[in-house]
């Protein structure tokens, strides 16, 4: 009896410990999965803000992988295919790349967003690599051929191009009682887990579709309400999904991971604003020319009229407002470079000896612009100063016989500066300062010497004789340089910038004369700033300058485009002449002004 006792005892412990270890596994396999959808969505996320190479854009997404006829031969390789699924077609195949049937649900191409730790096989029979559904507005720039935070605010009304509303659907999530999670769903990220019912995933031939991946799920007409019955399938190509519950798992066990546009699209907005504030911070690099103050804003406007009205703020510069910008597609490094002397000698008097009698002196000229080695004595900064020009360097190479080092100095003093301004258009918006000789001035001189240092050889080009064209010119780019996609897309609409006062051209760079602080909650999160970057979000219904009951999502606070920054930017601070800017991460329904510094 007693024996008998202690068996069930021991079987009991024995099946609760095996429950357990069950459960525990199921828990342990579940975290493993989560972490699998996880590592992915923050690998498309990144991958999605970083296309920046040219003709992309951030928040363009790649397109899933298939196993599709237009590869030769066609694999799951991790790599984005030609096009996504025609929902006409019964198996979706042949691909297509637009159209109102495209539907983007693939397998994730893991090894394009960079993922690629991942292990499993093409034909993944245990379902351990995720799928992948993207609205087809993100992957259809002919299309969609503006992505900015504007996009919130559009409807679906059917299939329409470059018109004012979306050409695709967001796609809709649902909970495993059919009920709407979310119908503004950027992407879904599923992992399959094992076949289910008369799924089949052959290693070789024809490796499987969808179908054989992702689930149906029969929401019953007697289900828990809150409840919308129906047959619900992952696969059937309708913008339409559904997570099973764990009670469903032995007929339909996708694992989904999903974010909004309206969790995406804040991502994307705050790596822009972190680009322009990166682009008005370009006077750093040039510390060394003592020219560390950043450029200009110009007065804030209706910001739906730029960039044609770009032009309309001719000269008129303030220390808040929209931000002039110059698009660069290609060598944009050499676009702002402050000082790029050129010297075009008209005439010159050489005198050589030595080693470099016979050479010829000018091509050191050339030599210098390519090398980028003039340093201004004085910068520029009124109509009538005069600047003084200084290069040096030391040449080792490719010289005469005896010859160990050659010396070359440009020094040019005395030269009168005036200025010409291009006029402001969208591809040119630069300051130029011609330099213009004036007498006659030392411009080049050249010393070889031996390995011992005696000097054996020089040679001086004296003096530029008068000449009726500039004979030193001077680039100096006032304005932050932005991609092609920042104006394509339309980003300036969104975009403010405040200069410290400090900061400003000619300021003192020192905060007692006028920094900028960014307050969180009441309390300094940042101060001592030179930069603040402020984008506006989506036109909101209600602000905390102006909220309810007079605003409302049929009478919104903020009426886009307007030339009242209330219609922007959502708190006091941010609207009114001062020092400081409000910030709040996230963005919530009466405030999404992004700062940034
Ligand atoms: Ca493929
Ligand atoms: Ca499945
Ligand atoms: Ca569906
Ligand atoms: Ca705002």
């Amino acid at each position: 009896m007693l024996l008998a006792i202690f068996i069930i005892g021991l079987a009991a412990t024995a099946y609760v410990v095996h429950a357990a270890t069950q459960a525990a596994t199921r828990q342990a396999l579940e975290q493993q999965a989560d972490q699998t959808l996880r590592h992915a969505k923050d690998a498309l996320i990144g991958y999605t803000l970083g296309r920046t190479t040219s003709g992309e854009r951030p928040g363009n997404m790649p397109r899933p992988d298939y196993f599709a006829s237009s590869e030769n031969p066609a694999n799951y390789d991790g790599q984005a295919d030609s096009g996504c699924l025609d929902a006409t077609r019964a198996n979706g195949l042949p691909l297509k790349s637009a159209g109102a049937s495209m539907r983007c649900l693939g397998r994730l191409p893991w090894r394009d967003i960079g993922m690629l730790s991942h292990t499993a096989t093409e034909h993944d029979p245990l379902g351990e690599m995720p799928w992948y559904a993207v609205s087809a507005n993100l992957v259809d720039p002919t299309c969609m051929s503006v992505i900015n935070p504007g996009i919130l605010r559009m409807t679906y009304q059917g299939y329409v191009c470059e018109g004012a509303t979306l050409p695709h659907p967001w796609l809709t999530v649902r909970d495993s009682r059919g009920n709407i999670l979310s119908d503004r769903v950027a992407f879904i990220l599923i992992l399959p887990g094992k076949p289910q019912r008369d799924q089949q995933r052959p290693a070789a031939g024809n490796l499987a579709g969808v179908s054989h991946y992702l689930d149906t799920l029969v929401v019953p007409e007697s289900c828990l309400t809150p409840c919308v019955p129906g047959t619900y399938s992952n696969a059937d190509m309708d913008n339409d999904f559904i997570q099973p519950g764990p009670a469903q798992s032995a007929s339909a066990n996708d694992r989904l991971l999903y974010v909004t546009i309206d969790q995406l699209l804040p991502l994307l907005e705050r790596r822009v604003a972190q680009d322009v504030r990166h682009a008005i911070n370009f006077p750093n690099i040039y510390v060394a020319y003592g020219f560390r103050y950043r450029p200009w804003m110009v007065p804030f406007d209706n910001p739906g009229l730029w960039p044609d009205h770009f032009s309309w703020t001719g000269l008129q510069f303030v220390a808040k407002g929209l931000i002039p910008f110059r698009v660069c597609t290609s060598n944009c490094a050499d676009l702002n470079k402050v000082v790029r002397p050129r010297v075009e000698v008209k005439q010159q008097v050489v005198n050589a000896s030595g080693t470099l009698a016979g050479v010829d002196v000018q091509q050191y000229l050339g030599y210098f612009e390519n090398l980028d080695q003039c340093t201004p004595k004085s910068l520029p900064t009124s109509s009538n100063n005069n600047p003084n020009f200084k290069c040096t360097a030391t040449i080792t190479t490719g010289l005469a016989s005896g010859v160990s080092s050659r010396t070359v100095n440009i020094d040019i003093i005395g030269m009168q500066k005036r200025e010409q301004f291009d006029d402001a258009t969208v591809n040119s918006h630069a300051k130029r300062i011609f330099l213009s000789k004036q007498g006659s001035y030392t411009v080049l001189t050249v010393a070889d010497y031996d390995a011992a240092g005696t000097k054996v050889g020089d040679a001086t080009l004296g003096t530029v004789a008068s000449a009726t064209t500039e004979s030193m010119l001077v680039y100096q780019y006032l304005y932050p340089i932005l991609p092609q996609w920042y104006l394509d897309n339309r980003w300036y609409e969104y975009m403010y910038a405040a200069l410290a006062p400090a900061y400003a051209p000619g300021g003192s760079m020192d905060c007692h004369q006028g920094c900028l602080s960014v307050m969180q909650s009441g309390n300094v999160k940042a101060d001592q700033l030179a930069v603040v970057v402020m984008s506006a979000g989506v036109a909101l219904n209600q602000t905390l300058l102006q909220s309810a009951p007079a605003f409302s999502a049929s009478n919104p606070a903020q009426v886009r485009n307007s030339a009242d920054l209330s219609d922007y930017f959502d708190s006091e601070f941010n609207v009114t002449d001062n020092l400081l800017f409000d910030y709040q991460w996230p963005a919530t329904a009466s405030f999404n002004d992004q700062v940034v510094w």
